[in-house]
């Protein structure tokens, strides 16, 4: 039976003590089971003491239980592009699972995951020619580190199994993504991960407000080399980077950055791999950012946009040497070359979503929109300048990261305050670390992202 929370133990550990929108949605769940789900990546007592619970999206909004039109400021999680319950993507899911609902991924086959995987290769750089399918963008970034150790134990180099990461980067949560990617509080509770070492982030101060890829940071690139000088590049399996890092809040790469991580790359016969889970697919205004950046890695991570976040799905891309060198070393034929896979690899319905919301990618520009439209966005968000709080502001393609003064001592107090205020007005963002994300769909309006950004600005000064 619905509860109203009184039984629920109030707990304020949690700092956090401004305007709650008292009980919103608890109505509707008791609080056994608000309790049972222990949701991630989210501050649970705080949340399940005013759950803001999404009943229904459409478009660039969300409904709430209790009825709130909700915008959408980061496409769900960097998800939805084109825009939420595409009625293509739901036909073409609707189908499937009423047609084959699941297809043993190993050993058999069924013809969408093919005509995926091809379709992938047509919108990724040329000379990726190959998809592995994961369920996840976790799950890419440690399927890309096992193929990396793979391929150089399969050339007979297996001293080459260190990684080498960047500062604040995020990679997902499994134990090779935390372990290459650079954000402490995702590792510290965790112990052990792969062997990595990091290059050092881009965040420079005399970058501050950069429009689009900053001017002054390329020479970070070049701490590659003392990594390298260190571990010996016979030790070293790949380089992992996000051409753009956005969870660790919008950091455009600096002028020239990628091109010389991929000469260094190359000298020392190192992998270079993108996790391209947030920039993959139209974010940057192009197909890839590998694409918008004039950068082609040896392996490629999507998950995300690929299904417009309407079934889990991931895909790691790569060059035809590193799927040739696992053939090649395959033995003989009742062998599997690449011994790895999840039940959930190449799911069909997840296969129909990515189709379907390919098509529409294409057949609607939508890359070319965000292209033609990120200079409005660029503008409209840089107006945040001066609000209170505000130290830095960064973007690319439609996506934007403001950073927030710290509460002395306390840096992540200050986006969360924003985000839920930001929630009381209608307006859905996204705090991390001392930073919010701002990421509207492909389809947004000039009008829904001056409405947003004068959303996110009233906000800002309405902060204690
Ligand atoms: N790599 C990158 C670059 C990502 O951004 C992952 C891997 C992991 O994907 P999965 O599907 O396992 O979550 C991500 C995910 C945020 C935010 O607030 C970012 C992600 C997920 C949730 C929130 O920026 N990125
Ligand atoms: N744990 C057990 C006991 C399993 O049998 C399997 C898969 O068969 C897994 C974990 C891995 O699950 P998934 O393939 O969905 O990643």
């Amino acid at each position: 039976m619905p509860d109203n929370l009184e039984s629920q133990p109030e707990t304020h550990s949690d700092s956090y003590s401004g305007n709650l929108p008292e009980q919103q949605g608890a109505n509707v769940l008791s609080a056994e089971e608000l309790r049972a789900h222990w949701m991630p990546f989210t501050g649970n007592r705080q949340f399940k003491r005013a759950p803001r619970l999404f009943a229904s999206a459409e478009g660039v909004y969300y409904t709430t239980v209790d009825g709130r039109k909700v915008f959408d400021g980061l496409s769900g999680l960097w998800t939805c592009g084109l825009g939420h319950c595409r009625p293509e993507i739901s036909e073409a899911v609707s189908k499937q699972i009423a047609t084959l609902d699941y297809s043993p991924g190993f050993q058999y086959g069924h013809e969408l995951s093919f005509k995926l995987a091809h379709k992938v290769v047509e919108l990724t750089p040329p000379g990726l020619n190959q998809v592995f399918f994961t369920d996840s963008g976790s799950e890419t970034i440690d399927t890309a580190l096992k193929m990396a150790r793979g391929y150089w134990r399969s050339r007979g180099m297996p001293g080459k199994s260190k990684f080498i990461g960047r500062i604040k980067g995020y990679h997902g949560v499994n134990y090779g993504g935390i372990g290459v990617g650079g954000i402490g509080f995702n590792r510290k509770l965790f112990g052990q991960s792969v062997d990595a070492d990091h290059i050092p982030h881009t965040v420079l101060p005399e970058n501050d407000f950069s429009r689009g890829m900053p001017e002054k940071g390329a020479h970070l690139a070049d701490e590659l080399e003392e990594l390298v000088l260190l571990h010996d590049a016979s030790n070293i399996a790949a380089v992992v980077v996000e051409p753009m890092s956005g969870t660790s809040g919008v950091l455009p790469p600096p002028k020239g950055y990628l091109n010389r991580l991929r000469e260094i790359c190359d000298k020392h016969n190192i992998l270079l791999i993108f996790d391209e889970v947030i920039t993959g697919l139209g974010r940057m205004g192009s197909l890839t950012g590998a694409e918008e950046f004039g950068v082609t890695p040896d392996i490629m991570t999507l998950a995300k946009q690929i299904t417009n976040g309407a079934q889990p799905l991931g895909a790691v891309v790569t060059k035809a040497d590193i799927y040739d060198t696992f053939m090649d070393q395959g033995g003989p034929d009742y062998m599997v070359e690449f011994p790895h896979g999840y039940t959930y690899s190449a799911h069909p319905v997840a296969c129909a979503a990515g189709l379907a919301a390919l098509d529409v990618l294409e057949k609607e520009e939508l890359p070319q929109r965000v292209k033609s439209m990120s200079a409005y966005f660029e503008n409209a968000v840089h107006q945040l300048k001066g609000a209170p709080y505000v130290n830095d502001i960064r973007n690319y393609g439609f996506a934007a990261g403001v950073s927030l003064e710290h509460y002395p001592g306390e840096p992540l107090r200050r986006p969360f305050e924003l985000g839920l205020k930001c929630f009381d007005k209608g307006f859905y963002i996204r705090w991390g670390a001392d930073t919010v994300q701002l990421a509207p769909a492909f389809v947004v309006t000039e009008q829904q992202i001056d409405s947003f950004i004068n959303a996110v600005g009233e906000s800002l000064h309405e902060l204690p």
